[in-house]
């Protein structure tokens, strides 16, 4: 397998020595899909985090003492990819954050359209694609249809570089199959038609033999687009589209996370809440999508009409420092600052203050605790291809009785954890009633929700995901046909 992503696996820093090492990144995602490219013998094509003046310099190995799921990738199976500064930035924070994230988020007015990001995003995805030819030329040749390599583009990032690397492939008769991932949503039609390249975007994607989604709507939407941007031939009920001769493979996969890993995290980690207060807690970036100002507000009237909670009860939000350099982030940054001073100056008293904000990351274990002894999970996105953080919060919720999940439908999130309860957070008055709900949700309900909440993402987890693509790439030969083949 050939996983192509816009960052590689881990990050290379530079020690006080000057000399080039990995710093591990420890997501979901890398966990799950790094042991397949290790164990595959596969390889990772991605942007390594650092600009190199010298681009032939090597990749070092990992540390010794590294346990990351990302320890057994030798350097020889990494390809750096390396690109002027001035252009990355234009692709990277003008046409992938500035553009497809507001776009594909359905946030359109926060939308740019400037020609020149968009031209620096046609480079990119080529130097990308060219990178992964490489790498391809560099696997030994394939015999049949069951060693074909494998190449998994993911996200927004990379929408152009499938079909290119589809073109360059036949040209040298390379065979390969080709899968794309994206992990954000996919808009409506009207939402899409409004970027002024979107033909070529589509024509990208159809690179592919399959392309996923987390959830059928952003499938389905994408089958639309396809048909009327292109006038392709689809299938809406099997998810077919037909293009360049072609036929390819529409499919929803949603994401799980490394669930046992979470139950283990909060089997372990010290209690750090005080337990006099009921904590609801919010986890996200600090990004416009993920509702956070909506979600203070409601909050707030949570206290105004429901004033038997004030003291009882705090919302404890962390927001990760996201994207610091774009002005919409440091103005959110501002707005959210100003919002908590006015919500705490409102409701202070001696002993109690009702929000409790953390700007900053903290570690895992303590992310786990946090999620393990906390009363309400708040998840409520305007717009979220997934969101992690609903599913690692049920996760983590090993204490009897447990707390209680709430979930805006706008996420992947809200359309497949069913027992959540659902919140729109547009509607402030209704979700602090919600949050009520949640706060007031006698003990044999919240075990039940939860139990079925659990059982599923145990089952679905992030490993189920993997193999799931896998599967629907065809890679993954099902026990019948091993079957029939023994
Ligand atoms: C994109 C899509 C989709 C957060 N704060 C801390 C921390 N986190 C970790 C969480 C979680 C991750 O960050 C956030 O994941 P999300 O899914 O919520 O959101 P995005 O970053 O926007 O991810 C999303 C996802 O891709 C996967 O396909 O679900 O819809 O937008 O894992 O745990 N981790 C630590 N400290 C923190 O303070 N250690």
């Amino acid at each position: 397998m050939i996983v192509v992503s816009n960052r590689l696996p881990f990050v290379l820093v530079r020690d006080k020595d000057g000399n080039l090492k990995r710093k591990a990144s420890a997501g979901g995602l890398v966990t799950a899909v790094a042991p397949v490219v290790i164990n595959g013998n596969g390889l990772w094509v991605g942007w390594p985090g650092i600009h190199l003046n010298d681009p032939t310099e090597p990749i070092p190995e990992s540390d010794p003492n590294d346990i990351t799921p990302t320890a057994g990738l030798k350097s020889d199976k990494v390809v750096a990819v390396q690109m002027d500064p001035v252009m990355f930035d234009s692709y990277y924070n003008g046409c992938c954050n500035a553009t497809f994230w507001p776009l594909f988020h359905s946030m359109p007015d926060r939308a740019t359209f400037k020609g020149e990001h968009w031209k620096s995003y046609v480079k990119a995805n080529k130097e990308f694609a060219d990178c992964t030819i490489k790498a391809l030329e560099s696997l030994p040749p394939c015999t049949g249809n069951n060693d074909m390599p494998l190449i998994w583009v993911h996200d927004y990032h990379l929408m152009l570089a499938a079909n290119w690397i589809r073109q360059a492939a036949e040209e040298r008769e390379l065979k390969c199959k080709l899968g794309f991932f994206l992990h954000i949503p996919f808009p409506p039609w009207d939402i899409f038609r409004l970027f002024p390249w979107s033909d070529e975007i589509l024509q990208g994607m159809l690179g592919c033999d399959m392309v996923g989604f987390h959830i059928t709507d952003y499938c389905l939407n994408f089958v639309d687009c396809c048909q009327r941007n292109l006038g392709c031939r689809v299938d809406r009920k099997n998810l077919l589209v037909e293009h360049g001769g072609r036929t390819v493979r529409v499919r929803p996969l949603p994401i799980g996370i490394p669930f046992e890993r979470f139950v283990e995290l909060a089997e372990k980690a010290p209690r750090v809440l005080s337990t006099n207060q009921k904590i609801i807690l919010g986890v996200d970036r600090l990004d416009y999508t993920k509702g956070l100002v909506h979600r203070l507000r409601s909050f707030e009237k949570l206290l105004e009409k429901y004033p038997e909670h004030i003291e009882k009860v705090s919302l404890l939000q962390i927001s990760v420092p996201s994207r610091t350099d774009v002005k919409e982030y440091q103005d959110l940054k501002e707005e959210m600052d100003q919002l908590v001073g006015r919500i705490n100056g409102r409701f202070t008293t001696p002993n109690w203050s009702p929000i409790r904000y953390i700007y900053g990351c903290v570690s895992q274990d303590e992310l786990a605790a946090f999620y393990r002894d906390s009363a309400v999970g708040l998840v409520t996105p305007l717009r979220d291809g997934m969101n992690l953080v609903a599913k690692e919060f049920v996760a983590c919720q090993i204490n009897i009785p447990p707390g209680v999940l709430i979930v805006s439908p706008f996420a992947g999130a809200g359309e497949t954890m069913h027992e959540a309860l659902i919140c729109n957070p547009y509607e402030i008055d209704d979700a602090s009633d919600v949050i009520h709900r949640a706060l007031m949700m006698p003990e044999d309900e919240r075990i039940l929700r939860m139990n079925y909440l659990r059982r599923r993402e145990k089952l679905n987890d992030v490993n189920y995901w993997t193999k799931s693509f896998l599967s629907a790439m065809g890679s993954l030969v099902t026990q019948d046909e091993q079957d029939d083949v023994g």
